[in-house]
């Protein structure tokens, strides 16, 4: 079997996606997600230009081989570009395995070793009234697990928080728009909203949540601490993670566990934190770390440190991504939680898939491969619109307090 085409599909029913499409000599075809949020084109064009025209005779069973090309052989390693578009290929290869195989993914991967992949949802408003309203939506939709943000007294906008309730978007204009962050009112705002929840919701239900990356290390132990009495199942990127054993700071101070990830895209960025056991869930994704290749050896790593994965699953993971994710997430032994955040119906339209949520778990689709697709003639109805996501500054106007 053959590769003899490859096309990079670029789509905005909504928000902007990128999928690739390989083709075989047999007519087996399969998708992988090659989304990179406010840098889509610059994936695409890594793709076409770059990668396409190394894929053309090659053999797609070789996935491991083909990984190990495009990364070791380009000489440039990682970085966000080229693991999404490694991820990409990586998928699709996975995908036309699965359906010469005959079988869905995850029984190539060893089979289910769970009976679904529980997943949180979002509840965001921005008042801590009207977010008891979208959490109780959460709980009504059978949801085990629900991550919560408000806005912030004194504060214009908070990341995190939209205008649209269940279709939460925050790439908002071509040119990123700016808002104002005080990390004072945040870490005096915040405890009180998770006393209301569990007060509301009692303690059961599994809550969350995100600080994009917004405070230093002592910020975060203090936020870390303040939060105990609540319970939560994660805090996220309390800070930006770049230095590794920073997170060693966080750890002393507090025991509220700590998700991180969503942003790297190889095991190097996670290696510190996985290995001294400084964080709890790892939230790297199929789309951004290498494709399920990669992503299954960072999971692997984390097993052996008491770390479970939480992966990424925001709106800017196309269908394709969550179809790969959940093959992945219901096979191995130290899966934790897989976000999900619904697609709009125009999204799904364009992404016909298979997985099925009931009962607070997602699961996989069952025909041979990922169970997901592109209909790209739909998908060439909706043409590529810029869309960045917005930038933040302290009140004095600077952007480098965290
Ligand atoms: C967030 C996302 O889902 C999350 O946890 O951090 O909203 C993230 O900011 C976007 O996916 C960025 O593309
Ligand atoms: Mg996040």
């Amino acid at each position: 079997m053959k590769i003899v085409e490859a096309r990079v599909i670029v789509t905005c029913p909504g928000r902007n996606f990128v999928t690739l499409k390989i083709v075989t000599d047999d007519g087996v075809t399969g998708v992988g997600d090659a989304t990179l949020n406010g840098r889509e084109l610059a994936v695409a064009s890594y793709l076409r230009d770059h990668v396409v025209p190394a894929l053309i005779g090659r053999d797609p069973a070789r996935i491991s081989d083909t990984w190990e090309y495009l990364y070791r052989g380009a000489y440039w390693r990682r970085g966000p570009v080229t693991m999404t578009a490694i991820a990409a290929v990586d998928t699709a290869l996975w995908d036309i395995k699965g359906k010469v195989a005959g079988l869905p993914v995850y029984q190539l991967l060893g089979g289910r070793a769970r009976d679904g992949v529980t997943v949180y949802g979002h509840a965001n408003a921005p008042t801590v009234d009207e977010v008891l309203t979208e959490v109780a939506r959460y709980v009504e939709l059978g949801y085990r697990a629900v991550r919560v943000q408000t806005g912030i007294p004194g504060l214009e906008t908070t990341y995190g928080v939209g205008k649209d309730r269940m279709f939460y978007e925050p790439a908002d204009s071509a040119v990123p728009s700016e808002a104002v962050w005080s990390t004072e009112r945040y870490l005096a705002h915040v405890p009180t909203v998770f006393a209301r929840i569990r007060q509301e919701f009692g303690p059961d239900l599994k809550l969350l949540h995100d600080v994009h990356h917004r405070l230093t290390p002592i910020e975060a132990a203090r936020l870390g601490k303040s939060l105990e009495p609540y319970a939560l199942t994660w805090m996220e990127d309390p800070v930006p993670a770049e230095l590794q054993e920073g997170f060693r700071l966080i750890r002393q101070h507090t025991t509220t566990p700590i998700a991180v990830g969503e942003v790297f895209n190889s095991i190097w960025d996670c290696q510190t934190l996985i290995t001294e056991q400084l964080i709890d869930y790892i939230r790297t994704t199929v789309v951004h770390a290498g494709g399920i290749t990669h992503l299954r050896r960072i999971f692997d790593l984390a097993a052996l440190h008491h770390v479970r994965s939480g992966s990424h699953g925001a709106t800017d993971l196309s269908p394709v991504c969550m179809a790969a994710a959940l093959h992945l997430d219901i096979s191995i032994p130290n899966f934790g939680l897989q976000e999900y955040m619904r697609h709009t119906p125009e999204t799904d339209a364009v992404f016909p898939h298979g997985y099925t949520f009931a009962d607070g778990y997602l699961l996989p689709p069952e025909e041979p491969g990922l169970g997901v697709d592109i209909d790209e003639e739909l998908a060439a109805q909706y043409p590529y619109r810029p869309a960045s996501l917005p930038v933040n500054r302290l009140e004095d106007g600077s952007m480098h307090n965290w």
